[in-house]
């Protein structure tokens, strides 16, 4: 059986390298999902007769733009605009949109394919997809990232929609620019309809949207603590990043009585031993989302330690949040983290982990949330938002809150339905890919072989 298997792993991933050559972010995506599924259909050969597995990693649809855009100077910019339509078995395509120099095909395909498996296991209906551009909106004035919005949703509107695919942010798309693309959908098509997420409160957001990834990731470490009759509060937290993800995971372990002794960006990190506490945090809050400045100054600012181009792994800690980008965590780190006693690791972000950190937790048997799972919560409150639009009715702090929280339990409570053994150890990488694989996988069984 397990040679029969190697050989299966081995040979759709060679197929899915074949066609997708380069895209190594997709391959990892695509190999862990496989070899946790593989198992799973091999039991449930309905699947496995409808190539599910090999339907499921090919997007429906692949939209790639120009984006021609002036600066402040006068200058022409071309840059490549990108919308991956990955999967509507369940609902509308939906997941957000990154605005990073780094953006390729390969690293939005990977986005767009957690976000299928990450959605369904919200519960709502919605599908999967995920966008963005190689725009890096650092040092731009606040009228060139309009015009480049602009530029974007003047093609994307043709290809977006309530009912068809509604995008929202993700790393260097923030309610600022979701604001920018709204204004110019709504210009363009003479529609005001629930088209992306993550929209002011004035004009269609919904409330705790800003909050939802990062408190949903505490909440996610909450339930997982919770097996092993512990909690937070009083708990060391390392946390990576220091953008909407990491700042709102602050917040919420700051509530709950955690010390985070680390913020980062892709410049380095700051230690603070003493801990963030509110007053800190809205010390960052101010320096990252208004003036847009680099973390090196809240260590200048408190007298704490900055270290220059390294990440916060080797700080010793009873909890760690990766909030920052994919692959952050190597194997080392990984080590680093569990020598130094961290018990549990949550995921804000996006595949944070490498293959081989992720193999370091699963044998070290600590808590360990992949991000398809633990950041859900984001996208759980779009999913809100979309509601609320719908229905034209706003919701109440405390009613979202609670149904944020409740579908971090009931994620929680399918990781483990799917990834236990029988043992005591769960295994939540498993048990998310199977647990969110199983509605999409009915849904596209039943609508046939499209
Ligand atoms: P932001 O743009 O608000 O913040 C990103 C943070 O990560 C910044 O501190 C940034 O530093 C740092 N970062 C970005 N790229 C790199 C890199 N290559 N190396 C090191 N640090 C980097 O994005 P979000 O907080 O929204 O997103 C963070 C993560 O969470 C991403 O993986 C995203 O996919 C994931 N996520 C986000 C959701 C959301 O609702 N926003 C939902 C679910 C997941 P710098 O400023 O120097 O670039
Ligand atoms: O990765 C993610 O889940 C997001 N960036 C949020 C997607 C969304 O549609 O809210």
């Amino acid at each position: 059986m397990a040679d029969l298997l190697n050989v299966n792993i081995n040979d759709f991933m060679a197929k899915i390298i074949a066609k997708n050559p380069g895209e190594s972010e997709f391959h990892q995506a695509v190999q862990e999902v496989a070899e946790s599924l593989l198992p799973y259909i091999e039991e449930h050969p309905k699947y496995k007769h409808a190539k599910i597995l090999e339907r499921i990693s090919e997007p429906e649809r692949i939209i790639i733009f120009r984006v021609p855009w002036v600066d402040d100077n006068g200058e022409i910019h071309i840059n490549r605009g990108y919308r991956i339509e990955m999967n509507s078995a369940i609902g509308p395509f939906k997941g957000g949109l990154r605005f990073h120099p780094t953006v390729n095909l390969g690293i939005l395909k990977f986005l767009a394919f957690e976000q299928v498996f990450k959605n369904s296991l919200t519960t709502l209906p919605m599908g999967g997809g995920k966008g963005g551009s190689d725009f890096d909106p650092k040092g731009k004035s606040d009228n060139e990232v309009m015009r480049f919005c602009q530029s974007f949703m003047t093609e994307l509107q043709r290809h977006v929609g309530p009912d068809t695919d509604v995008p929202a942010g993700d790393i260097g798309v923030g309610g600022r620019e979701i604001g920018y693309m709204f204004g110019q959908y709504k210009r363009i098509r003479n529609e005001f309809t629930g088209v992306l997420t993550g929209k002011g409160l004035e004009w269609g957001g919904s409330v705790i949207r800003p909050e939802a990834t990062g408190y949903g990731a505490v909440y996610f470490a909450e339930e997982m603590l919770k097996t092993r009759n512990e909690e937070i509060k009083g708990k060391t937290a390392v946390v990576s990043g220091s953008g909407n993800v990491s700042q709102y995971a602050t917040e919420k372990l700051i509530v709950l009585g955690a010390k985070v002794v680390t913020l980062s960006d892709s410049s380095g990190y700051v230690f603070d031993p003493d801990g963030i506490d509110r007053e800190k945090l809205d010390f960052v809050f101010e320096l990252k989302n208004i003036r847009r400045g680099r973390i090196k100054e809240y260590a200048e600012h408190y007298g704490v330690k900055y270290f220059e181009g390294q990440t916060p792994w080797n700080i010793p800690c009873d909890v760690a949040f990766p909030c920052a980008t994919q692959n952050e965590i190597n194997e080392s780190d990984a080590k680093t983290l569990c020598r130094n006693g961290c018990t549990a690791v949550s995921e804000g972000a996006n595949m944070p982990s490498t293959p081989e950190a992720v193999e370091v937790f699963i044998g070290s048997k600590i808590l360990y949330g992949p991000g398809k799972a633990a950041n859900a919560g984001g996208v759980a409150v779009s999913g809100l938002e979309m509601a609320q639009n719908s229905m034209r009715l706003p919701w109440f702090r405390e009613e979202v809150d609670q149904r944020l929280k409740q579908i971090m339990v009931n994620i929680h409570e399918t990781c483990v339905k799917y990834g236990s053994d029988g043992s005591d150890f769960v295994n939540y990488v498993k048990g998310a890919n199977i647990g969110g694989f199983i509605k999409v996988a009915d849904a596209m069984l039943a609508q046939g072989i499209v």
